[in-house]
């Protein structure tokens, strides 16, 4: 891919994913197969959160006295918001602010329902449209004015361990969605410069996109008791004390899609594995002038049969050259091809295409054919997991000093790995000096020093060019 911000693009309109029409900038309408990509990948999702979350639905209007609460939050988020002034002609005497996330929606009445020790823990989410009026340059599903896959969980606890613990989960519930999508992820606690406002420590997930920029498509947010204090979220020890609970946070957005697109795809278009594809399957019958009543019936036999085995399949008869359907099928990602012809039908066996690698095979139609489709599903989103590992792994590089850091980003390598003292003024500089973002830091470092100081270093860091 040579320039991927033209290929992303493009596969959004060609695929049909969304129209980047729309007379506002930052916002996009999702068009049926995107929609549909959108509707499989929010479901695993919420399938995992379903086991210990329950999923709620609050407003979308929060109005400016709640909003204000929280200092430092509305002051993360001041230059973002957007604001509703009037109700038809008449100014409203309390601005309402369209939700830029949701704590200061949430949290007032988390305040009422929070009674005892026993109530707890709370764990809500829920999967809404968010609104950021973003400054930097916006890009469909990547950086949006309109967030509308925003899956937001929010938690409360008794003690810090409780909420600490839930920051693990959730970074392990998230660990197995990625991997379920095939999509690489490397975990920093982003730098104090760089936490969500309002929060003690954010953690994050970036994933690397071909053009050698990072993209956090993840964050957990540990809150601790800053948003309880603020809005009065109180609950009462088995001793009759009253205590401030503790609290959690993370979400994901639309960029998940756009990391489940950009980093499978190729020349050709979608690679989309087999959980989050449209149509898993598609059938393509190959008429020639005679048995063409046949081989139709013989896939729609098969169709049925895939069908009734839970797959997502699609016959497509319609009177096109088969090399033109190969063309459209591939670029919209659709995992596995069959192709029948009057010779395949006489030998009962079809013709099977990956689109993750290309490969083509022989498909016996016999008893066992749909354990032969089930391996190969498996067989396509290990290889597709595998495959973006291994690349995202290639381009993570060490760098021994600020200068060697430089060339590095220069020569776009993705992700540059280097020794820190932890100190905000030293990160700072190293950022600056670099020109690239600190992502955070992987874990307590041993021995080396700071590439900066030379003083002695606390952690291995990650800087990326970042979107
Ligand atoms: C929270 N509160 O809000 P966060 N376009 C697309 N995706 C975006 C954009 C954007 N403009 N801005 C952020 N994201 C917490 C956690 C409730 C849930 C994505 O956290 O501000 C990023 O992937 O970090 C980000 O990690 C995620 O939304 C959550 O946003």
């Amino acid at each position: 891919m040579t320039d991927f911000s033209e290929w992303f693009h493009n596969i959004l309109e060609e695929a049909e994913i969304i129209d980047s029409r729309y007379p506002i900038k930052g916002m996009h309408v999702w068009l049926p197969q995107g929609f549909k990509i959108r509707k499989h990948v929010m479901n695993i999702l919420k399938d995992m959160l379903d086991k210990e979350h329950e999923e709620v639905l609050f407003p979308l209007l929060i109005p400016e006295d709640e909003l204000a609460k929280e200092a430092i939050h509305v002051k993360g988020f001041e230059e973002e918001v957007y604001w509703i002034t009037h109700g038809g002609l008449t100014e409203l005497n309390k601005k309402l602010a369209l939700r830029p996330t949701s704590e200061t929606a949430m949290y007032p009445m988390f305040s009422l329902w929070v009674r005892s020790h026993s109530d707890l823990p709370f764990k809500f989410y829920q999967v809404v449209n968010t609104f950021r009026y973003e400054t930097k340059h916006t890009r469909p599903l990547i950086r949006v004015r309109e967030i509308t896959t925003f899956k937001e969980a929010h938690t409360v606890h008794v003690s810090k361990e409780d909420a600490d613990k839930q920051v693990e989960d959730a970074i392990s519930i998230y660990k197995q969605f990625f991997d379920l999508l095939g999509i690489p992820y490397v975990i920093t606690k982003r730098p104090v410069w760089d936490k969500f406002p309002g929060a003690e420590y954010t953690m994050a997930f970036d994933t690397l996109m071909p053009d050698g920029k990072t993209l956090q498509i993840g964050t957990v947010h540990n809150l601790g008791q800053t948003f309880a204090k603020t809005f009065d979220i109180k609950y009462e020890t088995p001793s009759g004390e009253h205590e401030y609970a503790y609290q959690t946070c993370y979400g994901v957005s639309d960029r998940v899609i756009a990391s489940v697109i950009g980093i499978h795809g190729d020349e050709a278009g979608l690679r989309l594995p087999p959980e989050v594809a449209p149509y898993q399957i598609v059938i393509v019958p190959i008429i020639f002038k005679k048995g063409g009543a046949e081989v139709l019936s013989k896939c729609e036999e098969l169709k049925e049969t895939l069908k009734e085995a839970g797959f997502r399949v699609h016959l497509d008869d319609r009177d096109l050259r088969a090399g033109k359907k190969f063309y459209e099928w591939e670029m919209r990602g659709v995992p596995l091809r069959i192709e029948l012809g009057p010779r395949d039908l006489e030998n009962n066996k079809a013709v099977v295409s990956r689109r993750d690698n290309g490969e083509k095979s022989d498909l016996n139609l016999d008893d066992h054919f749909i354990t032969s489709i089930n391996e190969f599903m498996a067989s396509i989103i290990s290889n597709l997991r595998d495959t973006s590992w291994e690349k995202m792994n290639s381009h993570i590089r060490p760098a021994e000093t600020v200068e060697e850091a430089r060339d590095e980003v220069a020569n776009n390598h993705g992700i540059i790995s280097f020794s820190w003292c932890g100190d905000e003024e030293c990160g700072k500089k190293i950022e600056e000096e670099v020109r690239v973002d600190i992502l955070g830091v992987q874990g307590e470092y041993e021995s080396g020093k700071c590439i900066n100081c030379n003083k002695p270093a606390k952690y291995t860091a990650l800087l990326a060019k970042t979107y």
